[in-house]
């Protein structure tokens, strides 16, 4: 305490007044912390809101797209805690990923399903412990759909159905009419992709005169094994293959690669013996090839969920209600100018036609 009009202090009367300045140094210096302490100041951990999240794993480019887009949107500085797990590509990885999320008690957990059966107990657990899962790309099927909160992601059929419409509509305009031999490298057998884009592919060679399947095996989404299933699909066919059917980029690199290595020739005259390569996901590298006319036609299949997960999350943090389901909008590309739009479902989608700029723009 200070006494008034006195010129000397007791020692009680200094020590106050040294507990004073030191109170009020102390107050100056917290209100004008270094640019870096500010920068460097994160939310309490315990702030943060925790999500476990559960991925397929790393099969292709457009997987790691995806894995990208959601660590880029739940950063611990916009106050989430991401726990990433990669499952491998197996489903009991990533049930015990869910399982390890239950037990962490995180707040939500994000599920890319490799294939869509066997969820139901893994869900039930994370429903029991209060958990709200929000599964997205792939689908899932289950005996109860209050198991999950809701899904956002691709008509796999119908992106099967618009690149099949586009070599319906290809094959009009160069006048083929003779037969055309189709080969199917099939994705994650079991997985919502591969179901989705391979019905549509055998309902279009119930429907179209003249197209013959002559073989179908899963390429796992990936450049190696899609390398070593065309090779196996060139012994036993040979020249007699005009249009492979492949189900993401990577098969389509790998196909491609063998069937170069094998001296056939790639590109969209089958008159002139040469293999047209149909694509899906369009990653920059496959709109690339796309380009130089190496896959004739690349239909889209977005990796970009993470921003449209965060808005889902935080309209749940909200209170607010959320679509139980959610398809995306997808483009497709092709070199081949004489078709601009194709029709399907009733629903006429427009074909983008592919440059060095639009490439150059590609997030993925
Ligand atoms: C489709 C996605 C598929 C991609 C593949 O949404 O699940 O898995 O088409 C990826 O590239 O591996």
């Amino acid at each position: 305490m200070i006494r008034k009009g006195s010129d000397s202090l007791s020692g009680t009367g200094r020590t106050a007044l040294l507990i004073l300045a030191a109170l009020i140094m102390g107050f100056i210096l917290s209100g004008c912390k270094g640019e870096d302490e500010e920068a460097a100041e994160l939310p309490e951990e315990e702030s943060l809101v925790t999500i476990g999240f559960s991925q397929i794993g790393s099969e292709s480019d457009w997987r790691m797209a995806s894995t990208k887009s959601v660590q880029d949107a739940f950063l611990a500085e916009d106050g989430y805690s991401l726990i990433f797990n990669d499952g491998q590509q197996k489903q009991e990885n990533q049930i015990k990923a869910i399982r390890e999320f239950i037990d962490q008690d995180v707040d939500y957990i994000l599920l890319d399903p490799c294939v869509e059966t066997g969820w139901d107990s893994a869900l039930l657990e994370a429903k029991e412990a209060g958990i709200p899962v929000i599964v997205y790309d792939r689908e899932v099927k289950v005996s109860d759909e209050s198991l999950y909160t809701a899904w956002m992601g691709s008509d796999f059929y119908l992106e099967g159905q618009r690149a099949c419409k586009w070599l319906y509509e290809y094959l009009k305009r160069i006048k083929h009419s003779g037969e055309v031999n189709i080969v199917d490298i099939q994705g994650t057998l079991g997985s919502s992709a591969q179901m989705g884009r391979t019905k549509a592919l055998e309902d279009a060679v119930r429907e179209y005169p003249g197209w013959n399947l002559l073989d179908q095996a899963t390429g796992e989404f990936t450049t190696s094994k899609g390398k070593e299933v065309m090779e196996d699909m060139l012994i036993k066919h040979g020249g007699n293959i005009d249009i492979v059917y492949c189900e993401n980029d990577n098969e389509a690199y790998g196909a491609i690669e063998a069937i170069e290595n094998a001296g056939y020739r790639i590109g969209p005259d089958i008159g002139g013996y040469e293999m047209l390569i149909m694509s899906f996901d369009s990653t920059r590298e496959g709109l690339r090839l796309t380009e130089e006319e190496k896959i004739a036609v690349n239909t889209e299949c977005s990796p970009l969920y993470g921003p449209r997960l965060r808005s889902m999350i935080e309209a749940l943090r909200a209170g607010k209600e959320v679509p139980f389901k959610t398809f995306i909008e997808e483009g497709q590309f092709s070199a081949f100018t004489g078709i601009r739009e194709v029709s399907a479902d009733g629903t006429d989608y427009a074909v983008t036609i592919v440059n060095d700029a639009l490439i150059e723009e590609r997030e993925y």
